[in-house]
């Protein structure tokens, strides 16, 4: 059973507005950068909501939106966090991480030592719904979630960069631990840790290089 409305906006931006716009745009998303660094300063609870309600707008397979979103800004909790993520990052840099592994993350100058997850005053645990689960308990299936986890995922990142704040995507393995401190029930996973805020004053980052149009895309016209 299907209901269809009409498409409940209509653009027809001119060419030149058109061009203007997708500049805009990559303009903005090129000044985003993954910041390890951050301030202590405060960011309002209706910031990150607005985000996430962005994020939540992300396509899904069937649209099954197979995802949850658990925002932290309590000291305890993120200090749990803190602690947890450690624990998992020494037995990734002293044992699990591969020679070529440890080389390709030189550049990016990360270490066990994770003072971000306490600091930046957000933490936003993203959970991927593994299936669903009706009222009255019974499964049904998701399709296509790690696709749609990470598509809600890049459109949380582009909000609070557009929002003006940073991030890191930070990437525990494994992450299990995050589904312990934040209770959440046995059909969701741990997706990715997104931690956010502004930026300490002297943030640096690595001097990095994007690949240009000719190594990113292909066209055939
Ligand atoms: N999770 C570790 C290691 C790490 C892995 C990748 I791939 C990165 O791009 C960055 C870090 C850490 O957070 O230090």
């Amino acid at each position: 059973m299907s209901s269809f409305i009409p498409l409940p906006f209509s653009n027809n931006y001119s060419d030149e507005t058109m061009q203007n716009k997708a500049e805009e745009i990559n303009a903005l998303l090129q000044k985003r950068r993954t910041v390890r660094d951050f301030s202590r300063q405060k960011v309002a609870k209706s910031v990150i909501e607005k985000c996430i309600l962005a994020a939540g707008s992300a396509p899904s397979g069937a649209h099954m939106q197979p995802w949850h979103f658990v925002a932290i800004s309590n000291p305890e909790i993120k200090s749990k966090i803190r602690q947890a993520a450690e624990i998992e990052e020494q037995e990734f840099y002293q044992h699990r991480a591969s020679e070529e592994w440890l080389k390709a993350l030189e550049p990016l100058g990360t270490d066990t030592n994770k003072p971000f997850l306490e600091r930046a005053p957000w933490l936003i645990a993203v959970f991927a719904e593994r299936y669903g689960l009706d009222q009255d308990g019974k499964r049904f299936k998701h399709y296509y979630t790690p696709e749609s986890v990470g598509i809600a995922c890049g459109m949380l990142l582009t909000a609070l960069h557009a929002s003006g704040l940073v991030t890191l995507t930070h990437t525990p393995s494994p992450m299990g631990f995050l589904k312990d401190i934040l209770k959440r029930p046995a059909n969701e996973r741990p997706y990715l840790l997104v931690v956010c805020g502004h930026p300490a004053a002297d943030a640096q980052v690595p001097d990095l290089k994007r690949k240009d149009l000719s190594q990113l895309a292909s066209f055939f016209e």
